[in-house]
This record gives structure tokens, sequence and C-alpha cells, in this order.
């Protein structure tokens, strides 16, 4: 068996010793295939959801792999958010929207924009529409990060960007969404600018987008 593929059902099967073994093994080669092993994990995290699905999973089973999913972010991350990029700056807001409750993914999301140099700043989970526009006002923040595994997150993520239409301010924020459900027809469902299901595309955008601020070209 190929090792991402043990990597992932090790993941789907809440087999610590394993996980943890292919992850040091992934970090002694020098962490090159640190990404390709995270993307192996959080494949891992859809067989637990599936399990859930089925029975055959509960409640703490997922408080489980949560935790586990969090330790291997964890070791990964040094290998993870490189430094190329450490010199720029810029900030947004991230935040998992209202009615969602998950919050790993946003995490390891933070973490890995404030390892590229910009400042994030975490409202938290289950924040509602009009929380979001009044600190991006408060703030001055430009760049809005909205996170959500459920279904129902989608429906949080267009309200959310209604609500900065309502306030007048959607031409002055540029807003991504991510999540393991998200992909191009929510955003286009959901009228964000847009979308990553990963740390290394919503890095790479937000940096881009804090590029474009700086240099007056938004
Ligand atoms: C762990 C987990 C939990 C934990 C969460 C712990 C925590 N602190 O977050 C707990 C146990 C609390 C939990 C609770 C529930 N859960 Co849950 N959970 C999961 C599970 C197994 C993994 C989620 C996860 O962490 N994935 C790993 C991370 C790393 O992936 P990610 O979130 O996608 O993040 C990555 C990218 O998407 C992206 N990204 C993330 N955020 C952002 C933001 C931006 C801006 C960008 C650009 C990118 C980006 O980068 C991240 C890193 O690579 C999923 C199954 C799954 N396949 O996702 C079910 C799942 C999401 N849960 C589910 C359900 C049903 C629930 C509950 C309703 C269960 C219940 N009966 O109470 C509650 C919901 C409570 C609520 N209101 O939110 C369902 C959702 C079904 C649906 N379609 O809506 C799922 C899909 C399981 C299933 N198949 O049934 N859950």
């Amino acid at each position: 068996m190929k090792l991402y593929e043990k990597l992932k059902e090790a993941m789907g099967n809440l087999e610590e010793d394993t996980v943890v073994e292919i992850l040091d093994s992934v970090m002694a080669d020098g962490g090159t295939e640190a990404a390709e092993a995270l993307e192996a994990c959080q494949k891992g995290m859809d067989i637990v959801g599936s399990n859930f699905e089925t029975g055959e999973y509960f409640i703490g089973d997922l408080i489980y792999a949560g935790e586990l999913m969090t330790q291997a972010a964890n070791r990964l991350r040094p290998a993870l958010v490189g430094g190329e990029n450490a010199q720029q700056s810029g900030k947004m807001i991230l935040c998992t929207v209202e009615g969602d409750l998950h919050d790993i993914g946003k995490n390891i999301v933070k973490a890995m924009v404030e390892a590229s140099g910009m400042e994030v700043m975490d409202m938290g989970i289950n924040v509602p529409p009009g929380k979001i526009v009044e600190k991006a006002k408060d703030e001055g923040v430009h760049i809005i990060g909205l996170s959500g595994v459920l279904t129902v997150a989608l429906e949080a993520m267009k309200e959310t960007v209604e609500a900065f239409q309502e306030a007048g301010m959607r031409n002055e924020v540029r807003i991504i969404i991510g999540g393991a459900p998200i992909t191009a027809v929510s955003r286009e469902q959901t009228g964000a600018d847009a979308w990553a299901t990963n740390p290394q595309d919503t890095v790479r955008i937000c940096q881009q987008w804090a590029e474009e601020i700086k240099s007056g070209i938004w």
C-alpha cells in the first residue's frame, strides 16, 4: 500500500501510533511531502465522517479524530509554513461562520497565514454576519476568510457576503471561503471572491490580495 494511502486509512481508523509513525518519517525525510501528508490526513477525516454517518463511529470518535488531526497538523507545520514570504504583511479576519462550531481547519489556516507574515484576527466560531461586518469596519480590514464544514455553513457564508453588500462595503473587501465541502460552485452560490480547501492556496491568495492593497491596485 502506498504511504499516503496508509496514512489516510490510519487516520480514518483512528490509529494514532501509525499516524505518528508515518508523519515522523515524512518529517525525517525533510518534510518535502508535508502538503501531501496533510491532504492524506484530511482524506482520512472524510472516512471518519462516513463512519459517523453509518453509525459505526460516535461523537466521541469525532472528538478524538479532531484531536488527532490537530496533532498531525502540528507535527507537519514546520515543513508547511516555509518562510519565503515572511517579509510581507497585511491583515485579515478569519472565523467559522454562524451555526458551525468546527474550527480545526480554521486553526490550521490561521497558523499558516500567520507564518506567512500576515496578521490574523481570529473571531472564533459561530460568528454572525453582522459581527464580521462590524469588525471589518472598526479595524479597517479588507480581507475576510470564512470557514465552514457543515452544509448550513454555505447559507451563513452567503448571508455574510450579503451583509457586506447591505453595509455598502462589498467593494472594499475580498472574501475567501474554505472548508471541506467548499467548491467553485459554492463560491458562485455565496458570491465570495475566492475559495480554497488547503492552507497553501489560502496563503497564496491572501498574500496576493495583501500585496494588491499595499500597492494600491485594489
Ligand atoms: C472533527 C469533526 C467534529 C468535531 C469538531 C472539533 C473542532 N474543534 O472542530 C466535533 C466532534 C465537535 C464535531 C461536531 C459536529 N459534527 Co462534525 N466532523 C468532524 C470531522 C470528522 C472532521 C472535520 C475536520 O476537522 N476536518 C479536518 C480539517 C483540517 O479539514 P477542513 O475543516 O476541511 O479544513 C481544511 C480546508 O478545508 C481549508 N480551510 C478550512 N477553513 C478554511 C477557511 C478559509 C478561509 C480557507 C480559504 C480555507 C479553509 O484548510 C483546512 C486545512 O487544510 C468531519 C468530517 C469531514 N470529512 O470533514 C465531521 C462533519 C463535518 N461533522 C458533521 C456533523 C453532522 C457534526 C455534528 C452536527 C454532530 C452532532 N450530531 O452533534 C456536530 C456539529 C456541531 C456544529 N454546530 O458545528 C458532518 C457534517 C454534515 C453536513 N453535511 O453538514 C461531518 C461531515 C461528518 C459526517 N460525514 O457526517 N465534528
